[in-house]
């Protein structure tokens, strides 16, 4: 479970990177029942790279990663209790590029609500070579929307920004999430953030998490973003853990 300093810099910063979180046998575990998800895909449709959604769900050998209590537990300390579960994914990502963006944006009310991704990266990423950049503090509203004024994307548009204040993306300062296999990052979704360098075949897995909302806004912001929670897989529906069970059935009665 994350300590004290941990939520400390997750609060301030917006994101923690835990390094070495997963063991190595356990990353192999995650890995290989991935890769089943993965290749099942890919026998269906014949496509070599893949982004799914739902993914952890697909696989009920997937459930020990997401009730373990150093995963479980953590997103409970940095969304309080009654935290839902919104999807999860599993990617194979060919872009060498993903310019700046938020996955969530909106008033200081929805940026306040914490959405969270719990991130696992199955092969290592560099500065170099793939790695996740974010712009740490940039989930605090003030800065998050001052970073919408200043880059060259189209106000609210949604669309990755190439350049941030007249920098081009790949030079703007930023903190470096070099990942090796084990790493998992926890990272609140209305950080900045942006890949560079990327490489074929480079895979990542998300846990996605929200706060129990407090208003209607915030609900409106999830039926924006993530509308297939309120539709909760049938394997989380009808699990045997109490856990998962915990995370979807409260999403039934917003
Ligand atoms: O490819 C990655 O590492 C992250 C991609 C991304 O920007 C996202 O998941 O929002």
């Amino acid at each position: 479970m994350l300590n004290k300093d941990q939520i400390a810099h997750f609060d301030t910063f917006g994101f923690v990177f835990i390094r070495n979180l997963l063991s190595e046998p356990e990353i192999n575990e995650l890995s290989l029942y991935s890769q089943e998800i993965f290749d099942e895909h890919s026998r269906n449709t014949g496509e070599k790279y893949s982004q799914l959604q739902p993914f952890f769900e697909l696989n009920s050998k997937m459930d020990k990663f997401v009730v373990d209590d150093r995963i479980f537990n953590s997103v409970n300390r940095l969304l309080g209790d009654d935290f839902l579960w919104v999807g999860s994914e599993g990617n194979i990502t060919t872009k060498s590029e993903h310019g700046w963006h938020p996955d969530r944006t909106g008033n200081e009310n929805q940026v306040n609500h914490r959405r969270l991704k719990v991130m696992f990266y199955l092969d290592q990423t560099t500065r170099e070579k793939g790695c996740l950049r974010v712009i740490p503090g940039s989930h605090n509203y003030e800065m998050h929307r001052d970073i919408i004024n200043g880059t060259d994307a189209p106000p609210d548009s949604g669309e990755d920004a190439d350049y941030i204040y007249g920098v081009k993306g790949r030079e703007f300062p930023a903190y470096f999430v070099e990942s090796n296999p084990g790493d998992v990052l926890f990272f609140n979704q209305c950080l900045w953030h942006a890949v560079y360098n990327g490489f074929p075949g480079r895979r990542y897995l998300a846990m996605k998490f929200a706060a129990k909302p407090e208003n209607d806004e915030q609900v409106e912001s999830l039926n924006k973003y993530s509308l297939s929670m309120f539709s909760p897989h049938e394997n989380y529906l009808n699990s045997d853990n109490l856990q998962i069970r915990s995370m979807v059935e409260p999403v039934l009665k917003l």
